[in-house]
């Protein structure tokens, strides 16, 4: 441990002393009634693995889904998709099913992607999958219904940039190959785009909420996003606006989003954004290195990376977004199946440790990170240390625990304590090890003890 990291360690239990103080106090009082945004917000910190569906006319040409601009494709040329799309073994129950074993609580798809082609039914361009495709059905609503019936709910993903629309002028940073004409009326643009906006809060039930990208292709264009997130807001109350601009939130926002890092990570290059302090967040991540269907992509991330991906989101406070391309005949890639129901495994055993946590008290550290479920009635606040790495023998925690009960999840041993210099140093037993993350619950007695610096 690094001689600065413990005091970080000892401040941060204080906030946790506080906080479950706070928590026992309001226990005692009868609960405020919680407005719809705050109960949604709360839900979604509570849900922590949600599904991501990238899914459009691109899948058909298996590169992922910047092909139209990589590959330099005009708009008459990409206007031969549609027609070509007919995902005539696509089944929506098998898609929600497959999230369920999953153990994932929400499912994010796209409605529209930076190609402009809707993959819902829009009254408003004949750009869509009901209109161009064969197929002829709207498969976000027969997505929805079937998230409506197993209990999982649905965001949109809406990408505000637009390669095909008209309006979308001046262009911004990409999209420079479409052959379109140089000219358009940008406040037509935002009103189309406000108006799939109310689309998709309105015609499919109620919706987990919005989730925009590319606004980053014209982050100086008059995108009336306020305007944008009243909508949601006034349409469903209890849904959430996010949006994947990589800088600090907007006002209107309800969470903030990373992609491909986690909070605080900024491999991407572009993830520069410090995670807001009252915001719910997520990260987004593929499980190769591909959104959209990518054929030739197979260098899927180990069940072990996933584990580890999910629960790092959560010792950061934040959700796991996890990507999957179907093909365009509407299944999803086997690899991604198999990966998918591997995590619904784990979960289906250690997801005490994750759903409804928050991030703990103690901070990432280099053996692992830790996530905390506060005091509620018939049960102490749990710290959980999720140990990552399989060759760490012992881990130290604030000496300020000493009081409390380590025990491996599922164990009936509590751990060996010892009070160090540096902490309290729990001793991990080899037959206490767990494939991929060795969880340990520190029960913490109430009322917590007061932080107490640790020794240098
Ligand atoms: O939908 C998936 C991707 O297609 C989309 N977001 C995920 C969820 C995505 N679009 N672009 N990117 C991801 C990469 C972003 C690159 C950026 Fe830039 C770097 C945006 C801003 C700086 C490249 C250079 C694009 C604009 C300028």
């Amino acid at each position: 441990m690094s001689k600065r990291q413990p005091l970080v360690v000892g401040l941060a239990l204080a906030a946790f002393a506080a906080a479950a103080a706070a928590q026992t106090a309001r226990a005692q009082q009868a609960a405020p009634a919680e407005s719809p945004n705050a109960a949604a917000r709360r839900w979604f910190e509570d849900a922590k693995f949600g599904m991501f569906v990238h899914w459009g006319v691109y899948s058909l040409l298996g590169k992922g889904e910047w092909v139209m601009n990589n590959d330099k494709i005009p708009i008459a040329e990409y206007r031969k998709l549609p027609p070509q799309f007919n995902p005539t073994r696509f089944d929506a129950e098998e898609w929600v099913k497959l999230a369920r074993s999953a153990g994932v609580r929400y499912i994010t798809i796209t409605t529209k992607h930076h190609d402009g082609f809707c993959m819902y039914d829009s009254k408003l361009t004949d750009y869509d999958v009901v209109d161009a495709s064969p197929y002829g059905e709207d498969p976000v609503k027969a997505l929805a219904d079937a998230c409506h019936k197993h209990g999982v709910k649905l965001f949109f993903y809406y990408s505000l940039l637009d390669w095909h629309h008209p309006d979308y002028f001046p262009l911004g940073r990409t999209g420079h190959h479409s052959g379109r004409e140089a000219k358009g009326d940008w406040a037509k643009y935002v009103a189309y785009y406000q108006g799939q906006v109310r689309e998709l809060c309105t015609n499919y039930g109620e919706i987990g909420g919005l989730w925009f990208d590319g606004w980053w292709d014209a982050p100086d264009a008059a995108w009336d996003l306020e305007g944008t997130y009243k909508i949601i807001h006034d349409l469903q109350p209890g849904a959430l606006a996010g949006n994947n601009h990589h800088v600090a939130p907007f006002p209107g926002e309800d969470f903030q989003m990373f992609e491909q890092d986690l909070p605080g990570e900024n491999s991407a290059g572009f993830n520069k954004a410090e995670a807001a302090d009252k915001l719910p967040l997520e990260t987004c991540l593929t499980m190769n290195g591909s959104w959209g269907y990518n054929a030739n992509d197979h260098a899927y991330k180990s069940t072990e990376a996933l584990v580890h991906a999910l629960v790092g989101a959560a010792g950061r406070g934040a959700n796991l977004l996890l990507n999957v391309g179907p093909k365009p005949d509407g299944t999803i890639p086997a690899e991604a199946a198999e990966r998918l129901l591997d995590l619904g495994r784990w979960l289906e055993a250690n997801g005490k440790a994750v759903y409804g946590t928050r991030k703990g008290p103690i901070p990432p550290q280099p053996w692992g990170v830790t996530t905390a479920r506060p005091a509620a009635e018939g049960h102490s606040p749990t710290i959980y240390l999720h140990v990552l790495k399989a060759d760490v023998k012992e881990v130290v925690i604030p000496e300020a625990l000493t009081t409390s009960v380590a025990l491996p999840l599922g164990g009936k041993t509590p751990l060996k304590k010892e009070i160090t210099p540096d902490g309290l140093k729990l001793t991990i037993p080899d037959d206490a090890r767990a494939p991929y993350d060795t969880i340990i619950a520190v029960d913490v007695p109430v009322p917590t003890p007061d932080p107490v610096p640790l020794r240098r």
